[in-house]
């Protein structure tokens, strides 16, 4: 049928209005983007004037960004097209039957961690305002993360539902998911390959005409949505695997006695056509909010995709047991602390232990799913009082985020490294021996910022994930 739908674009011509519903870290640079491209004449950026997020219309108006950290280029785009009148941003979702193209970028989180189930509310919301809007002809994408199957099955159920309108025949329908960083949003978009896929190929034409002007180094990659979907949740299930797999070898160094970055070292030196190995590096955990969830979204995308999956009977996915091994390290570092404390009779009961680093991941404020919550559960929950300092992180719900390094070393019987921040590779350990007063305290290295020999010619027992030759170190 998409040669109905093609003679529908055909008339209406060329994408020229374009709206973009969820103004945050993705549809932002998104929006500018498109109303910095002459090939566009006006760009609808659509908030909710809600009591948590209303305040970004005014502001997104007012040419600044609401978005927290520093985004090169972001505020002065913003202003450009603000004051040539090519953005604003409205809470009018009735303006969507204006546009030619609407894009939808609203996180998908947990509703909770353990339930490991996608809350697509506000998404479903937004789709339910895109389709009471629909008009002939238009084209909607989506750019958040989903699973796969998402785009058309339930997507296209709301819009159909809402519009009366037919997906693939009246209106075009896309998944084109968003590969952004904080910190670099406008370049990834811009530089980024970009994938693109519709429901069907008049839907993957039009979508490709939406994004092809605002690439610069980056190029298409046309697809179906769903492999569109599945492309976007496996390369973070990738990712995600690959850093099992370092840690899996870390820990199996540890048991055998051996420094895990010899054999890192040695593994990447293998290189040249197709026999590289991509080594990451072994670590206190994986946290944030692209590999935490993007292994159970694909797991969830085969199991209801109502295909027959050929997979040796009763075995857990390998992408399952790497988000597993991943979550185990947590609790590894748990496991070395405790046997460090034993080394020097001491136990987890009644220690100070000192937590550095908060954030998932190193140099950033960004706190979600971070794996020094979990560790400082199991300690607390053997009774140890536990500090935690990070440079970066502002506040988190129920922990107390000190400023004050020496504050929380003071005293310490045990110091944790859980983020690299370049803040902690200026570590001294005479100055931490000072501070703590104690002839022998217990140093965790979580990310291999500290170099074992300083700290164990002070007096220090020493932990690191994967330095097998080194945690049973004599003790000086
Ligand atoms: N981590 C390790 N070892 C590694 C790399 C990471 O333990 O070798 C840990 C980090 O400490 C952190 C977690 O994994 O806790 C995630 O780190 P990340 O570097 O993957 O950062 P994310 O979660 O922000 O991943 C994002 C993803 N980008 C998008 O989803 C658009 C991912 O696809 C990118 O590959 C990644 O950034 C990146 O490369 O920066």
């Amino acid at each position: 049928m998409t040669e109905k739908l093609d003679s529908i674009l055909e008339n209406r011509g060329p994408i020229k209005k374009i709206g973009v519903l969820g103004m945050g870290y993705v549809g932002i640079p998104a929006a500018a983007l498109f109303a910095n491209s002459e090939k566009f004449d006006h760009v609808l950026g659509f908030q909710r004037d809600s009591k948590s997020s209303g305040y970004k219309i005014k502001m997104l108006n007012n040419g600044e960004s609401p978005l927290k950290g520093e985004e090169p280029g972001l505020e002065e785009l913003l202003k450009k097209v603000v004051n040539e009148g090519k953005f604003e941003c409205t809470p009018d979702f009735s303006k969507i039957s204006e546009l030619d193209a609407v894009t939808l970028a609203i996180q998908t989180p947990f509703s909770d961690p353990s339930s490991l189930l996608p809350d697509f509310s506000a998404l479903t919301e937004g789709i339910h305002n895109v389709g009471k809007y629909l008009k002939e002809g238009m084209l909607v994408v989506l750019e958040s993360t989903i699973t796969p199957g998402t785009t058309d099955t339930l997507a296209r159920q709301i819009l159909e539902e809402e519009s009366g309108l037919k997906a693939g025949e009246d209106f075009a329908l896309a998944h084109a998911p968003e590969r952004v960083m904080v910190g670099r949003l406008l370049k990834n978009i811009q530089e980024h390959d970009r994938i693109v896929g519709g429901i069907d190929e008049a839907s993957t034409k039009r979508a490709v005409e939406l994004y092809s002007p605002v690439l610069t180094k980056g190029k298409i990659i046309p697809m179906t949505a769903r492999a569109a979907e599945v492309t976007k949740t496996a390369e973070n299930t990738f990712r995600d695997l690959q850093i099992a797999a370092i840690n899996q070898l870390a820990l199996y160094c540890e048991a055998m006695s051996i420094n895990v970055y010899d054999v890192r070292a040695g593994i990447d030196s293998l290189k040249g056509e197709g026999i590289t190995r991509a080594i990451l590096y072994p670590g206190a955990g994986v946290g944030g909010h692209c590999l935490t969830k993007d292994t159970y979204h694909l797991e969830r995308g085969v199991t209801t995709s109502g295909g027959t999956l050929d997979y040796p009977e009763g075995m857990d996915s390998i992408f399952v047991l790497a988000r597993k091994v991943n979550d185990f390290m947590p609790k590894h570092m748990f496991h070395l602390t405790k046997e460090a404390l034993r080394r020097i009779d001491g136990e987890v009961k009644g220690s100070k232990i000192a937590i550095l680093g908060w954030a998932f991941i190193n140099d950033s404020d960004d706190a979600r799913n971070p794996p020094s919550e979990p560790y400082r559960d199991l300690l607390i929950n053997e009774g140890a009082n536990v500090m935690v300092h990070d440079p970066h992180v502002l506040n988190y719900p129920g922990v107390v985020i000190m400023k004050d390094l020496d504050e929380v070393i003071k005293d310490a019987d045990v110091v944790a490294i859980l983020t690299g921040h370049s803040r902690y590779f200026d570590l001294e350990p005479s100055k931490i021996k000072k501070l703590t007063g104690k002839a022998n305290t217990v140093i965790v290295d979580g990310r291999n910022v500290i170099d074992p020999d300083e700290y164990i010619s002070n007096g220090f027992v020493y932990k690191g994930i994967g330095r097998g030759d080194k945690n049973e170190h004599p003790i000086v």
